[in-house]
Order: C-alpha cells, then structure tokens, then sequence
C-alpha cells in the first residue's frame, strides 16, 4: 500500500483547551504529512508496497530497516493517534473488552499511573502504550517511530511524547499533557476495536 494523509476524525479546534488548534495543524498537517510523503518515497518500487502497513512496519524492523522503521512506524502510529483522542474523551468509564484487560493488570488506577510513568521515563522522544501480548495488557514505551506491533504484541493505546506532540500546549510539563490526555482525550471505544 501507498501511505495517505488522512483526514482528522474531528474540528482541529476540537480537542481544546487538552490539545490546541495551533498543536493539531502542526503536527497532523506537518509532521504526520513529512512521514507519509517520505515513507511513500522509501517503498516506492520495493517489494513494501504490496504489503499492508502492519506487515511493512514488522518486516521494517525485522530487516533492521531504520529509515522505514521511523517512516512507516510513525505512520502507523499518528494514524492512530488521531483515533485515539476525541472531544470529552479519557476518564474511568472504559468499555467491557479494555475494563477485563485492566482488571487483570490490577485495576484502571494502576494502567493509569505505569502509563504515565511510561511516557514520562521515555528519555527523549518516542510512544507511551497499552498494548496486548499472549492475552494480558502490558505497559510500555518506544523511542522514536517504533511501536509494539514491531516486538510480537498488539498496541491498543499510544501516546506521542515527541515535543511536537504537546510543547506549544504545555512546554517542558510532559507529565501534565499525560494526565490531560488519560483523563480528557483518550477514545476508549476506539481502544477497545483495536483489542485482539
Ligand atoms: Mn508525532
């Protein structure tokens, strides 16, 4: 498949006063257009471009192909992101399927606090996740473009902590735009369609 820039799910000023309008331009119309137009330029005339986007991702990083790991990595992971937010979104009130997976981990509370604490001690930039390996929810972090999908699990919920992601929002306070996105932004329908 070829890479598209896809339209936002909603307004770009529909996030706010979580994530602004200024944040969304930004990122949706540069920084997520910039990988897909390079990813594109990356598989063009490979044997990527008859592959789905999971399937080029994984080979990505099978083959230790930086260059696309960051490209097609990033965009899967902002195609997403978009879907992961929504106006009046985040709080406890999760679905049946992502209630019994945080459940098991040990509660809404702890899936809570070990994601912040995940996003929080990404050192640099990168992901925050919820994702799900061998049936159980696991909490995690990846620099830059990579993602669960590359190490054998399945990511339900990411959280960009590159800067571009919220420094025109909350400058260095990393922690604050995470617990604004758990509490305010989070798509928990959306989590839960990408449960295995
Ligand atoms: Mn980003």
């Amino acid at each position: 498949m070829t890479f598209s820039l896809p339209e936002l799910p909603y307004a770009y000023d529909a996030l706010a006063p979580h994530m602004s309008q200024e944040t969304l331009e930004f990122h949706h119309d540069k920084h997520h257009n910039a990988y897909v137009t390079t990813g594109n330029g990356l598989i063009a005339g490979t044997e990527f471009e008859n592959l789905s986007l999971s399937k080029i991702v994984q080979k990505a990083y099978a083959d230790s192909n930086q260059a696309l790991i960051n490209q097609a990595g990033q965009h899967y992971n902002h195609l997403h992101f978009w879907n992961w937010m929504k106006p009046n979104g985040g709080g406890k009130s999760v679905p049946g399927k992502v209630e019994a997976l945080f459940n098991a981990y040990g509660g809404y509370d702890k899936v809570r606090e070990d994601f912040i604490q995940a996003g929080v001690t990404q050192f640099g930039s990168g992901w925050a996740w919820l994702a799900v390996k061998d049936g159980s929810l696991i909490v995690t972090k990846t620099p830059n473009g990579e993602n669960p999908l590359m190490t054998g699990a399945q990511p339900i919920l990411g959280c960009d902590v590159w800067e571009h992601s919220y420094y025109i929002d909350y400058r260095n306070l990393r922690p604050k735009y995470l617990e604004a996105f758990f509490d305010n932004l989070v798509n928990w329908e959306y989590v839960e369609g990408m449960c295995p």
